[in-house]
């Protein structure tokens, strides 16, 4: 029998891609795709949708008994920006919609989960570069916070109560569909943007600020690799260290600019500076490329190759 899925969070940068691809796997009717608010609803391949709010245990609850749901794919989030502005909202949203998906796991109804965790779980204490799967964790962000007590307790449900739940955690995503939200990640989306539609950007992180980075195929194709391995590879069920590229604001600049020579950019570096430079330059992701066969596929120059071709048919 095939799997049902609920995404909740379907609308944002990586639920949208996630959805369409989860429906092409398991087919559409398979796949119910929720989220607070419709926007960018039209990116999500057509199939059923309900409005959930991931803080509410009975609505989701309800929505799992009505279409007998038994995987979960939670990527409802306040990001690490928008998180330093709202820190109570961030850890409200991203705390409690964990909770009761891991709850309504707890009971067995939900058979499988599936939970995005971050390079910001990393702080300034953890090595910067080739950053290990086991290591220092003292996030200085309420997201950080948010998502290394996130995988805790996911070990814990699996340790104490089987729960099968499996998390990567994601660097920066970059994609041309849905604009990522309230990141210190999101420049090298923006960039491509501005690139196309005004030839310049200023961009708010320094030129030599160096992240872990992945195109979104790339991160659509861990996400349901991971979960399509078998349980017994799976030796992480806090979450998994998960690596692409590194590159700096100038260096996906020059990327941008061999396509584009007449391209510019400026670097005016606001607060997000500081939430990059307490995360890691660079991941070793070893423990998943041994698990689940884990490889990327998109290194910057295929990256930005791809992005400009797809903008340029969006903005023209
Ligand atoms: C952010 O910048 O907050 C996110 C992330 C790295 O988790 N893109």
């Amino acid at each position: 029998m095939s799997s049902k899925i609920l995404v909740i969070g379907a609308c944002g940068q990586i639920g949208t891609e996630l959805t369409t691809k989860l429906r092409e796997l398991h087919g559409t009717d398979n796949v119910i795709a929720s989220d607070i608010n419709t926007r960018n609803l039209e990116l999500v391949n057509a199939g059923p949708f309900e409005i959930l709010d991931a803080k509410n245990f009975n609505a989701i609850k309800d929505c799992c008994v009505n279409h007998e749901i038994d995987t979960i794919y939670l990527m409802a989030a306040l990001l690490s920006a928008t998180g330093e502005k709202y820190p109570m909202e961030a850890w409200d949203l991203n705390m409690n919609s964990l909770f009761h998906v891991l709850n309504l796991a707890k009971t067995g109804q939900i058979k499988k989960v599936f939970w995005p965790s971050s390079i910001a779980v990393f702080g300034p204490t953890t090595p910067r570069e080739n950053t290990p799967q086991h290591t220092i964790c003292e996030p200085t962000t309420v997201y950080g916070i948010t998502k290394q007590v996130g995988e805790r307790w996911c070990e814990y449900y699996h340790e104490k109560y089987g729960v099968d739940v499996r998390s990567i955690r994601y660097p920066g995503i970059i994609s041309h569909k849905a604009m990522p939200g309230g990141g210190t990640t999101d420049y090298a989306v923006e960039i491509y943007h501005e690139a196309i539609k005004e030839g310049k950007y200023e961009c708010f992180l320094s030129e030599d600020t160096s992240l872990p980075m992945m195109f979104m195929d790339d991160a659509i194709k861990a996400t349901t690799d991971l979960m399509a391995a078998p349980s017994e590879s799976i030796s992480i069920r806090s979450s998994y260290n998960l690596s692409a590229i590194s590159f700096t604001p100038k260096d996906i600049f020059e990327s941008i600019k061999a396509e584009m020579p007449e391209f510019t950019i400026t670097y005016q570096p606001d607060f997000r500076q500081a939430i990059a430079d307490s995360w890691p330059s660079s991941i070793d992701d070893s423990v998943a490329r041994k698990d689940w066969n884990w490889s990327h596929d998109f290194d910057l120059d295929t990256m930005t190759k791809e992005m400009l071709s797809q903008l340029k048919k969006k903005y023209t």
